[in-house]
């Protein structure tokens, strides 16, 4: 087995590279998820004006501990149905995906359960799949806090889809942003042999 395969390559104190995918409804704030974690500031831009995501890739060294780093290779995907196709050829050789919803969004939370671990699940069998429950901070706003979804509701959807777990988290103000990617990487750095399926099989 070379370096860069299998239990040899976990175990070894040598980076390696994991692709995750993040995959929710437009506007969950997915974009604005990856900009925290790689640029550490919030993306100010999308206050001004909201610019759907087509495809972009961000890469980042994450340790998970021990001396041991996973460069993450992350694919922020548009939740916009015009980029169904585009997403679904991107999906394989994904080793995890964080799957998003607004904790605003009652419909995005409802889209996970329809859409997202289905699809996700079809195309990428057996990848961890981690739930995040993005902007976090409209809790401590009153205006907001009567509409967020509570926190069971998100365990709920993980604990049915048997996901590595469920993480609430802001972008705004970075509250449980690392953890995400942490709990992720670890998750996808544990992950073999996954199985990798070939976009052709899926047409649009
Ligand atoms: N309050 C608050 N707003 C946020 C947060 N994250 C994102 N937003 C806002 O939510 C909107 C959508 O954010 P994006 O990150 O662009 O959403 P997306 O999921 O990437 O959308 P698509 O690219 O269309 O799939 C923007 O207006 C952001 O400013 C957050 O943590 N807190
Ligand atoms: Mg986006």
């Amino acid at each position: 087995m070379g370096c860069c395969q299998g239990k040899d390559q976990y175990e070894s104190k040598e980076p390696f590279v994991r692709k995750i995918a993040i995959v929710g409804n437009s506007g969950a704030g997915k974009t604005c998820l990856i900009h925290r974690y790689i640029h550490d500031e919030f993306d100010e831009n999308t206050t001004q004006e909201f610019i759907p995501t087509a495809l972009k890739m961000e890469e980042k060294a994450q340790s998970i501990g021990s001396g041991k780093e996973v460069i993450l290779n992350i694919y922020d995907t548009g939740g916009q149905e015009t980029f169904r196709h585009l997403r679904k050829l991107n999906y394989p050789k994904s080793d995890a995906a964080i799957i998003c919803f607004g904790l605003d969004s009652e419909e995005s939370l409802k889209d996970v359960d329809k859409n997202w671990v289905p699809e996700m699940r079809r195309i990428c069998p057996g990848i961890p799949l981690l739930l995040a429950g993005l902007k976090k901070d409209l809790r401590d706003y009153r205006v907001y806090s009567d509409k967020c979804l509570p926190e069971s509701s998100g365990h709920k959807m993980a604990k049915k889809h048997k996901m590595v777990g469920y993480i609430e988290c802001s972008s705004w103000n970075s509250e449980n942003v690392e953890q995400v990617f942490f709990k992720m990487a670890e998750a996808a750095a544990k992950k073999k042999n996954t199985k990798k399926v070939d976009a052709s099989e899926f047409g649009s």
